[in-house]
Protein backbone atom coordinates (compact mmCIF):
# COMPACT_ATOMS: atom_id res chain seq x y z
CA UNK A 1 0.00 0.00 0.00
CA UNK A 2 1.47 3.70 -1.01
CA UNK A 3 1.22 5.87 2.21
CA UNK A 4 -1.27 8.35 3.67
CA UNK A 5 -0.10 11.80 2.15
CA UNK A 6 -0.55 14.14 5.49
CA UNK A 7 -2.21 17.09 4.67
CA UNK A 8 -4.46 20.19 6.66
CA UNK A 9 -7.37 18.11 5.74
CA UNK A 10 -6.16 15.15 7.35
CA UNK A 11 -6.66 16.12 10.75
CA UNK A 12 -4.09 15.09 13.45
CA UNK A 13 -5.91 14.27 16.84
CA UNK A 14 -4.62 15.52 20.46
CA UNK A 15 -2.88 11.51 20.96
CA UNK A 16 -1.25 11.33 17.48
CA UNK A 17 2.25 12.45 19.09
CA UNK A 18 1.75 9.55 21.36
CA UNK A 19 0.28 7.20 18.85
CA UNK A 20 3.46 7.73 16.42
CA UNK A 21 5.74 7.53 19.63
CA UNK A 22 4.58 4.13 20.20
CA UNK A 23 5.34 2.92 16.58
CA UNK A 24 1.99 2.92 14.84
CA UNK A 25 2.08 0.94 11.62
CA UNK A 26 -1.38 2.31 9.74
CA UNK A 27 -3.52 4.77 9.30
CA UNK A 28 -7.25 5.30 8.07
CA UNK A 29 -9.24 7.66 7.70
CA UNK A 30 -12.57 8.77 9.62
CA UNK A 31 -14.39 11.87 10.18
CA UNK A 32 -11.54 13.55 7.75
CA UNK A 33 -9.13 12.25 11.16
CA UNK A 34 -6.56 9.93 11.61
CA UNK A 35 -7.42 6.72 13.46
CA UNK A 36 -4.70 3.90 13.83
CA UNK A 37 -5.35 0.69 12.74
CA UNK A 38 -2.49 -1.02 13.41
CA UNK A 39 0.79 -1.16 15.98
CA UNK A 40 2.55 -4.12 16.29
CA UNK A 41 0.26 -6.43 13.99
CA UNK A 42 -3.33 -6.75 13.32
CA UNK A 43 -2.61 -10.03 14.87
CA UNK A 44 -0.65 -9.40 17.82
CA UNK A 45 -2.46 -6.38 18.51
CA UNK A 46 -5.61 -8.78 18.38
CA UNK A 47 -3.92 -10.93 21.72
CA UNK A 48 -2.94 -8.18 23.34
CA UNK A 49 -6.08 -6.62 23.64
CA UNK A 50 -7.66 -9.85 24.32
CA UNK A 51 -5.18 -10.19 27.64
CA UNK A 52 -4.11 -7.07 28.49
CA UNK A 53 -5.43 -3.19 28.05
CA UNK A 54 -4.92 -1.43 25.58
CA UNK A 55 -5.73 3.01 24.86
CA UNK A 56 -7.21 3.91 21.58
CA UNK A 57 -6.81 7.18 20.11
CA UNK A 58 -10.66 7.43 18.71
CA UNK A 59 -10.48 11.25 18.51
CA UNK A 60 -11.88 10.37 14.92
CA UNK A 61 -15.43 9.56 16.71
CA UNK A 62 -16.05 13.55 16.43
CA UNK A 63 -19.06 14.53 18.82
CA UNK A 64 -21.88 16.64 17.59
CA UNK A 65 -23.18 18.55 20.07
CA UNK A 66 -26.55 19.83 20.55
CA UNK A 67 -27.14 22.78 22.84
CA UNK A 68 -30.56 24.82 23.06
CA UNK A 69 -34.38 24.21 24.86
CA UNK A 70 -34.94 21.93 21.27
CA UNK A 71 -31.63 19.71 21.89
CA UNK A 72 -34.37 16.51 23.38
CA UNK A 73 -36.82 17.16 20.39
CA UNK A 74 -33.64 17.53 17.85
CA UNK A 75 -32.44 14.11 18.43
CA UNK A 76 -35.67 12.46 18.41
CA UNK A 77 -36.31 14.14 15.18
CA UNK A 78 -32.95 11.97 13.66
CA UNK A 79 -33.52 8.72 15.36
CA UNK A 80 -36.43 6.07 15.11
CA UNK A 81 -35.15 4.73 19.01
CA UNK A 82 -37.49 6.26 21.89
CA UNK A 83 -35.55 8.59 24.48
CA UNK A 84 -38.36 9.39 26.08
CA UNK A 85 -37.27 7.07 28.88
CA UNK A 86 -33.35 8.36 28.31
CA UNK A 87 -32.42 9.63 31.78
CA UNK A 88 -28.81 12.09 31.68
CA UNK A 89 -25.91 10.37 32.65
CA UNK A 90 -26.89 7.72 30.00
CA UNK A 91 -25.17 6.79 26.22
CA UNK A 92 -27.61 4.71 23.80
CA UNK A 93 -26.58 3.26 20.64
CA UNK A 94 -28.76 4.96 18.01
CA UNK A 95 -29.56 4.47 14.16
CA UNK A 96 -29.92 7.80 12.50
CA UNK A 97 -31.92 7.63 9.57
CA UNK A 98 -33.17 9.83 6.58
CA UNK A 99 -36.32 10.58 5.44
CA UNK A 100 -36.27 7.07 3.62
CA UNK A 101 -35.20 5.26 6.59
CA UNK A 102 -32.48 5.23 4.98
CA UNK A 103 -28.93 4.72 7.42
CA UNK A 104 -26.80 7.95 8.06
CA UNK A 105 -24.65 7.16 10.70
CA UNK A 106 -24.88 4.48 14.16
CA UNK A 107 -23.20 6.60 16.48
CA UNK A 108 -23.60 6.76 20.42
CA UNK A 109 -25.94 9.32 21.77
CA UNK A 110 -24.51 11.04 25.20
CA UNK A 111 -27.13 12.62 27.53
CA UNK A 112 -25.37 15.50 29.62
CA UNK A 113 -28.04 17.75 30.42
CA UNK A 114 -31.87 17.90 29.18
CA UNK A 115 -30.91 20.62 26.73
CA UNK A 116 -27.29 19.28 26.11
CA UNK A 117 -26.44 15.98 23.98
CA UNK A 118 -23.59 14.56 22.43
CA UNK A 119 -23.58 12.50 19.13
CA UNK A 120 -20.72 10.32 19.04
CA UNK A 121 -20.45 10.28 15.01
CA UNK A 122 -19.54 6.99 12.98
CA UNK A 123 -17.93 8.11 9.56
CA UNK A 124 -20.20 10.10 7.61
CA UNK A 125 -20.76 14.07 7.61
CA UNK A 126 -24.03 13.40 10.23
CA UNK A 127 -22.81 17.76 11.22
CA UNK A 128 -24.55 18.57 8.04
CA UNK A 129 -27.50 16.31 7.80
CA UNK A 130 -28.17 18.07 11.62
CA UNK A 131 -27.43 21.43 11.08
CA UNK A 132 -29.86 21.79 8.44
CA UNK A 133 -32.24 19.85 9.83
CA UNK A 134 -31.79 22.28 12.87
CA UNK A 135 -32.26 25.41 10.22
CA UNK A 136 -34.82 24.19 8.21
CA UNK A 137 -37.35 23.71 11.31
CA UNK A 138 -36.24 26.87 13.02
CA UNK A 139 -35.27 24.74 16.15
CA UNK A 140 -34.18 26.86 18.79
CA UNK A 141 -30.44 24.77 19.26
CA UNK A 142 -26.91 25.07 18.55
CA UNK A 143 -25.38 22.72 16.92
CA UNK A 144 -22.06 22.26 16.09
CA UNK A 145 -18.63 20.01 17.02
CA UNK A 146 -16.80 21.05 20.06
CA UNK A 147 -13.15 20.65 21.16
CA UNK A 148 -13.73 16.62 22.34
CA UNK A 149 -12.14 13.59 21.66
CA UNK A 150 -12.73 10.40 22.50
CA UNK A 151 -9.78 8.00 24.31
CA UNK A 152 -11.16 4.99 24.54
CA UNK A 153 -9.26 2.08 27.49
CA UNK A 154 -10.06 -1.65 26.63
CA UNK A 155 -9.19 -5.20 27.30
CA UNK A 156 -9.40 -6.75 30.72
CA UNK A 157 -7.56 -4.86 32.59
CA UNK A 158 -9.36 -1.53 31.59
CA UNK A 159 -10.78 -1.55 34.95
CA UNK A 160 -7.62 -1.92 36.98
CA UNK A 161 -5.98 1.09 34.75
CA UNK A 162 -8.79 3.22 35.03
CA UNK A 163 -8.68 3.11 38.47
CA UNK A 164 -5.58 3.86 38.83
CA UNK A 165 -5.96 7.52 37.38
CA UNK A 166 -9.58 8.33 38.13
CA UNK A 167 -9.96 6.15 41.62
CA UNK A 168 -11.64 3.34 42.65
CA UNK A 169 -15.17 5.13 42.09
CA UNK A 170 -14.82 4.71 37.79
CA UNK A 171 -15.70 1.39 38.22
CA UNK A 172 -18.80 1.58 39.58
CA UNK A 173 -19.93 3.27 36.30
CA UNK A 174 -22.17 0.91 34.55
CA UNK A 175 -22.76 -0.27 30.68
CA UNK A 176 -23.83 2.64 28.51
CA UNK A 177 -23.65 5.16 31.58
CA UNK A 178 -21.35 7.66 32.61
CA UNK A 179 -19.74 9.67 35.58
CA UNK A 180 -18.19 12.75 35.70
CA UNK A 181 -14.12 12.48 37.09
CA UNK A 182 -11.09 14.64 37.54
CA UNK A 183 -7.77 14.72 35.69
CA UNK A 184 -5.87 17.63 36.39
CA UNK A 185 -8.64 20.15 37.17
CA UNK A 186 -10.76 19.27 34.59
CA UNK A 187 -14.04 17.37 35.04
CA UNK A 188 -14.26 14.73 32.34
CA UNK A 189 -17.13 12.66 31.18
CA UNK A 190 -16.26 8.91 31.39
CA UNK A 191 -18.43 5.99 29.73
CA UNK A 192 -17.99 2.37 30.30
CA UNK A 193 -18.31 1.68 26.47
CA UNK A 194 -16.20 1.27 23.66
CA UNK A 195 -15.84 -0.31 19.90
CA UNK A 196 -14.64 -3.82 21.44
CA UNK A 197 -16.30 -6.93 23.72
CA UNK A 198 -13.57 -6.68 25.91
CA UNK A 199 -15.31 -4.08 28.33
CA UNK A 200 -13.56 -0.91 28.76
CA UNK A 201 -14.33 2.82 29.21
CA UNK A 202 -14.57 5.63 27.25
CA UNK A 203 -13.06 8.94 27.81
CA UNK A 204 -14.51 11.88 26.00
CA UNK A 205 -11.56 14.35 26.79
CA UNK A 206 -12.76 18.21 26.76
CA UNK A 207 -9.70 20.47 25.77
CA UNK A 208 -6.64 19.04 23.33
CA UNK A 209 -4.36 20.62 25.80
CA UNK A 210 -4.96 18.05 27.81
CA UNK A 211 -4.84 15.24 25.48
CA UNK A 212 -1.17 14.24 25.85
CA UNK A 213 -1.01 14.77 29.51
CA UNK A 214 -3.86 11.75 29.72
CA UNK A 215 -2.38 10.10 26.92
CA UNK A 216 1.14 9.94 28.93
CA UNK A 217 -0.55 9.23 32.38
CA UNK A 218 -3.07 6.30 31.13
CA UNK A 219 0.71 4.78 29.56
CA UNK A 220 2.75 5.36 32.78
CA UNK A 221 0.42 4.39 35.10
CA UNK A 222 -0.47 0.29 33.31
CA UNK A 223 3.00 -0.12 32.26
CA UNK A 224 3.13 -2.83 35.15
CA UNK A 225 -0.13 -4.36 33.46
CA UNK A 226 1.53 -3.99 30.13
CA UNK A 227 -0.58 -1.33 28.46
CA UNK A 228 -0.04 -0.70 24.59
CA UNK A 229 -0.98 1.85 22.61
CA UNK A 230 -3.73 -0.04 20.40
CA UNK A 231 -6.92 1.09 18.08
CA UNK A 232 -10.10 -0.50 17.15
CA UNK A 233 -9.34 -4.63 15.98
CA UNK A 234 -10.91 -5.62 12.38
CA UNK A 235 -10.62 -9.32 14.00
CA UNK A 236 -12.11 -8.61 17.48
CA UNK A 237 -14.70 -6.58 16.24
CA UNK A 238 -16.14 -9.16 13.53
CA UNK A 239 -16.13 -11.99 16.30
CA UNK A 240 -18.55 -9.53 18.28
CA UNK A 241 -20.69 -8.10 15.68
CA UNK A 242 -19.84 -4.53 15.44
CA UNK A 243 -20.45 -3.38 12.59
CA UNK A 244 -18.60 -0.68 10.39
CA UNK A 245 -20.94 2.34 9.21
CA UNK A 246 -19.94 2.44 5.37
CA UNK A 247 -18.43 -1.17 5.44
CA UNK A 248 -21.22 -3.02 6.26
CA UNK A 249 -23.82 -0.55 5.74
CA UNK A 250 -24.65 2.27 3.98
CA UNK A 251 -27.61 5.06 3.22
CA UNK A 252 -29.10 1.94 1.76
CA UNK A 253 -29.85 0.30 4.35
CA UNK A 254 -32.68 0.49 7.23
CA UNK A 255 -32.10 -0.37 10.33
CA UNK A 256 -33.70 -3.52 10.13
CA UNK A 257 -31.45 -5.01 7.16
CA UNK A 258 -28.44 -3.97 9.36
CA UNK A 259 -29.53 -5.96 12.46
CA UNK A 260 -30.48 -2.94 14.50
CA UNK A 261 -34.58 -3.21 14.55
CA UNK A 262 -33.61 -3.95 18.70
CA UNK A 263 -32.83 -0.47 18.35
CA UNK A 264 -35.91 1.13 16.85
CA UNK A 265 -39.31 1.83 18.87
CA UNK A 266 -40.45 3.57 15.23
CA UNK A 267 -44.26 3.83 16.77
CA UNK A 268 -42.92 5.44 19.39
CA UNK A 269 -40.39 7.77 18.11
CA UNK A 270 -42.70 10.37 16.90
CA UNK A 271 -41.00 13.51 15.39
CA UNK A 272 -38.51 10.93 13.63
CA UNK A 273 -37.87 11.69 10.09
CA UNK A 274 -38.22 8.65 8.06
CA UNK A 275 -40.64 7.07 10.10
CA UNK A 276 -43.43 6.62 7.83
CA UNK A 277 -41.06 5.25 5.42
CA UNK A 278 -39.93 2.38 8.79
CA UNK A 279 -43.31 1.68 9.57
CA UNK A 280 -43.71 0.64 6.02
CA UNK A 281 -40.02 -1.84 5.99
CA UNK A 282 -41.10 -2.56 9.22
CA UNK A 283 -44.56 -4.14 8.62
CA UNK A 284 -42.89 -5.84 5.68
CA UNK A 285 -40.10 -7.19 6.98
CA UNK A 286 -36.62 -6.54 5.66
CA UNK A 287 -35.18 -8.64 2.43
CA UNK A 288 -31.83 -8.85 3.11
CA UNK A 289 -30.09 -8.67 6.65
CA UNK A 290 -26.78 -8.78 8.47
CA UNK A 291 -25.38 -12.25 9.08
CA UNK A 292 -21.93 -13.55 10.10
CA UNK A 293 -20.58 -15.62 8.02
CA UNK A 294 -18.10 -18.24 8.35
CA UNK A 295 -15.28 -18.46 4.79
CA UNK A 296 -13.30 -21.95 5.09
CA UNK A 297 -9.78 -22.16 4.28
CA UNK A 298 -6.67 -20.35 4.35
CA UNK A 299 -6.75 -17.14 5.97
CA UNK A 300 -8.71 -14.56 3.45
CA UNK A 301 -7.12 -11.47 2.24
CA UNK A 302 -7.99 -7.55 2.87
CA UNK A 303 -11.64 -7.50 2.50
CA UNK A 304 -11.34 -3.78 0.80
CA UNK A 305 -14.83 -4.06 -1.33
CA UNK A 306 -17.98 -5.96 -1.60
CA UNK A 307 -17.19 -9.46 -2.08
CA UNK A 308 -20.49 -11.62 -3.91
CA UNK A 309 -22.06 -14.27 -1.76
CA UNK A 310 -23.44 -16.45 -4.51
CA UNK A 311 -25.59 -19.68 -4.29
CA UNK A 312 -25.54 -21.97 -7.40
CA UNK A 313 -24.07 -19.08 -9.44
CA UNK A 314 -26.57 -16.46 -8.32
CA UNK A 315 -25.32 -13.68 -6.50
CA UNK A 316 -28.03 -13.79 -3.00
CA UNK A 317 -25.81 -11.38 -0.87
CA UNK A 318 -21.87 -9.52 0.03
CA UNK A 319 -19.61 -10.13 2.29
CA UNK A 320 -18.19 -6.40 3.44
CA UNK A 321 -15.82 -7.38 6.34
CA UNK A 322 -13.48 -10.38 6.78
CA UNK A 323 -10.72 -11.67 8.77
CA UNK A 324 -8.96 -14.60 9.72
CA UNK A 325 -9.45 -15.21 13.84
CA UNK A 326 -7.02 -17.03 15.19
CA UNK A 327 -9.01 -17.73 18.35
CA UNK A 328 -11.62 -19.44 16.68
CA UNK A 329 -9.47 -20.98 13.87
CA UNK A 330 -11.54 -20.24 10.55
CA UNK A 331 -12.04 -16.62 8.75
CA UNK A 332 -15.27 -14.45 10.17
CA UNK A 333 -17.05 -12.42 8.48
CA UNK A 334 -19.86 -9.64 8.02
CA UNK A 335 -21.76 -9.73 5.60
CA UNK A 336 -25.75 -8.91 3.64
CA UNK A 337 -27.57 -11.84 2.90
CA UNK A 338 -30.68 -12.64 1.13
CA UNK A 339 -34.15 -13.89 2.69
CA UNK A 340 -33.51 -17.15 1.06
CA UNK A 341 -30.74 -17.98 2.07
CA UNK A 342 -29.87 -16.21 5.80
CA UNK A 343 -31.02 -19.14 7.81
CA UNK A 344 -28.19 -20.45 10.11
CA UNK A 345 -26.11 -23.51 8.48
CA UNK A 346 -26.76 -22.04 4.93
CA UNK A 347 -24.43 -23.24 2.76
CA UNK A 348 -22.91 -20.23 0.33
CA UNK A 349 -20.00 -19.45 -1.64
CA UNK A 350 -18.07 -16.22 -0.81
CA UNK A 351 -16.37 -14.53 -4.25
CA UNK A 352 -13.16 -13.62 -3.04
CA UNK A 353 -10.26 -11.90 -5.26
CA UNK A 354 -7.95 -14.97 -4.70
CA UNK A 355 -10.92 -16.93 -6.19
CA UNK A 356 -14.59 -18.24 -4.79
CA UNK A 357 -14.71 -20.13 -0.45
CA UNK A 358 -16.76 -22.16 0.59
CA UNK A 359 -18.72 -20.42 3.55
CA UNK A 360 -21.50 -21.20 6.19
CA UNK A 361 -24.43 -18.33 7.00
CA UNK A 362 -24.28 -18.94 10.77
CA UNK A 363 -27.07 -17.96 13.65
CA UNK A 364 -24.99 -15.24 15.28
CA UNK A 365 -21.47 -13.98 15.85
CA UNK A 366 -18.76 -15.68 17.48
CA UNK A 367 -18.68 -13.28 20.85
N1 LIG B 1 -18.03 4.74 20.85
C1 LIG B 1 -18.31 6.05 20.69
N2 LIG B 1 -18.57 6.59 19.49
C2 LIG B 1 -18.51 5.80 18.40
C3 LIG B 1 -18.23 4.42 18.50
C4 LIG B 1 -17.97 3.90 19.78
N3 LIG B 1 -18.74 6.35 17.18
C5 LIG B 1 -18.41 5.59 16.02
C6 LIG B 1 -18.80 4.14 16.13
N4 LIG B 1 -18.23 3.60 17.38
C7 LIG B 1 -20.29 4.00 16.14
N5 LIG B 1 -20.71 2.61 16.04
C8 LIG B 1 -20.92 1.81 17.14
C9 LIG B 1 -21.16 0.47 16.92
C10 LIG B 1 -21.36 -0.38 18.00
C11 LIG B 1 -21.35 0.14 19.28
C12 LIG B 1 -21.12 1.46 19.49
C13 LIG B 1 -20.92 2.30 18.42
C14 LIG B 1 -21.58 -0.75 20.46
N6 LIG B 1 -22.43 -1.77 20.36
C15 LIG B 1 -22.61 -2.71 21.43
C16 LIG B 1 -22.99 -4.05 20.82
O1 LIG B 1 -23.49 -4.07 19.70
O2 LIG B 1 -22.73 -5.05 21.47
C17 LIG B 1 -23.61 -2.31 22.48
C18 LIG B 1 -24.87 -1.71 22.00
C19 LIG B 1 -25.92 -1.58 23.13
O3 LIG B 1 -26.23 -2.61 23.73
O4 LIG B 1 -26.43 -0.48 23.39
O5 LIG B 1 -21.01 -0.53 21.51
O6 LIG B 1 -17.68 2.69 19.97
N7 LIG B 1 -18.35 6.84 21.77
Amino acid sequence: MPVISPSRRVRRTPFSDGVEAAGVKGYTVYNRMLLPTVFESVEADYRHLKDHVQVWDVACERQVELRGPDAGRLVQMLTPRDLRGMETGRCFYVPIVDETGGMLNDPVAVKLEEDRWWISIADSDLLLWVKGVAYGYRLDVLVDEPDVSPLAVQGPQADALMARVFGDAVGKVKFFRFGRFDFQGRSLVIARSGYSKQGGFEIYVEGSDIGMPLWNALMEAGSDLQVRAGCPNLIERIEGGLLSYGNDMTDDNTPHECGLGRFCDTQAAIGCIGRDALLRVAKEGPVQQVRAIEITGDPVPRCDRVWPVTSKGERVGQVTSAAHSPDFGTNVAIGMVRMTHWDAGTQVQVQTPEGPRDATVRDGFWA
